[in-house]
């Protein structure tokens, strides 16, 4: 392992002091360190999806003449595909970008099936978007030469350059915890409390993280009625559009949709197409932490958002803040009985149990038990 402030040495003698990105877990401990360590010795800005962040250094890149870091999981290469070969490629403006990319999934290395197909193909994406990279040993004289040569490529090409992160190359920065929030409702609390008293026979389409293995964690110990849940473990951001699409084909099934305050920001236009198609069975619940609690804790942008307004902007019917469950057990009747879409943001204080499970049958069977009780359901 290294330490994140020998790494960060590296990068600073290269004058690589910004940065810009959505967190994995595979580096929370140098995230912990820049984070700490903003603004004072270089600076972090907290984007909202990956392809935000590309073009969030592209402008630092064209505004300064130096180069800005990306840090990103591999699921959020995807995302990148568009600015990284429209935007930064050598056949249009030739930016240069080092990216460090976090490996979930790398082919002989157990892990969740969300990171399967992109753990396998991380490298020859990158291969097919010829973008060089180096895969980083805990070796920390070999990193300062590929940090060398990704610097000689980079100002040469002007194009992008990659250091591939395994998960525990950096050791653990500090015990200090990243800030807290002071809400009072733990997020445990918070879908007991709705599943006992506005859900229990509804659909829930759940976000990735935390989130969607918390609810499992409630199933499974009481009904075991998985069925009824559409657990999206990956593509983080989708849970709100995969509701949308089911909600429109099935008007007399409410559709309630368990969000994070990170997923809802990193696809924030689904809010337009919501208030747009305005399905009344759709029920947004976002769960506001204002961090990405999953990955390690690290700030999202919600602290200077007001979801509320943004929902009410884009044409929902009605907007609910809940900070406690007084308020929350106060609005049930209204939701029970009004027309959607309905936002409910519930300010969760962060922290999940240790060990939390996963699902743990294929995604294909929960898939086709979901779809069954949506089809019987048309039945009925
Ligand atoms: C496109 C993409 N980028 C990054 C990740 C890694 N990731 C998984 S969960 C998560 C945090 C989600 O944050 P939020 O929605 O606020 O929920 P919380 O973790 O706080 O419950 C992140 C960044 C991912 N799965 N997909």
């Amino acid at each position: 392992m290294i330490k994140s402030q020998d790494f960060f040495t590296i990068l600073k003698e290269n004058d690589l002091t910004f940065f810009t990105g959505i967190p994995d877990s595979t580096f929370k401990e140098w995230i912990k360190f820049i984070i700490k360590n903003d603004p004072d010795s270089l600076q972090n800005i907290v984007a909202c999806n990956e392809c935000e962040a590309i073009a969030i250094a592209t402008g630092y890149h064209l505004a300064t003449n130096k180069i800005g870091i990306v840090y990103m999981q591999n699921s959020g290469l995807g995302k990148t595909v568009n600015p990284l070969t429209s935007l930064c490629d050598k056949d249009v403006y030739s930016i240069p970008i080092l990216m460090m990319i976090g490996w979930r999934g790398e082919p002989g290395i157990k892990d969740a099936p969300q990171h399967k197909k992109m753990g396998k193909i991380t490298l020859s994406l990158l291969d097919t978007l010829q973008i060089p990279y180096k895969i980083l040993e805990p070796d920390i004289k070999l990193i300062q030469k590929h940090v060398s040569e990704a610097i000689i490529y980079l100002k040469e090409h002007k194009g992008p350059f990659a250091l591939i992160i395994r998960p525990n190359l950096f050791q653990k920065y500090s015990d200090i915890e990243l800030s807290e929030n002071t809400f009072e409702i733990s997020r445990e609390e918070a879908i007991t409390f709705l599943m006992e008293n506005l859900t229990s026979d509804d659909i829930i389409i759940s976000s990735t993280g935390h989130l969607s293995r918390e609810l499992y964690e409630y199933r499974e110990k009481r009904e075991k009625d998985h069925y009824k849940s559409f657990y999206n473990i990956g593509s983080m951001g989708c849970a709100s559009s995969i509701g949308l699409g089911i909600a429109l084909q099935k008007p007399n099934k409410k559709i309630v949709v368990f969000d994070g305050d990170g997923a809802a920001i990193m696809q924030f236009g689904t809010f337009t197409s919501v208030g747009k198609y305005k399905p009344k069975n759709f029920i947004h619940v976002i769960f506001n932490n204002n961090t990405h609690e999953s990955t390690g804790g690290q700030p999202t942008n919600s602290d200077s958002v007001n979801f509320c307004k943004v929902a009410l902007a884009s044409n929902y019917n009605s907007a609910y803040l809940i900070n406690t469950l007084v308020e929350l057990s106060g609005i049930i009747p209204e939701v029970k009985k009004g027309e959607g879409p309905i936002l409910i943001v519930i300010n969760i204080k962060r922290g999940t149990k240790a060990n939390l499970k996963r699902p743990h049958r294929n995604p294909e069977e929960y898939k086709e038990d979901f779809m069954k009780f949506l089809t019987e359901y048309k039945e009925k």
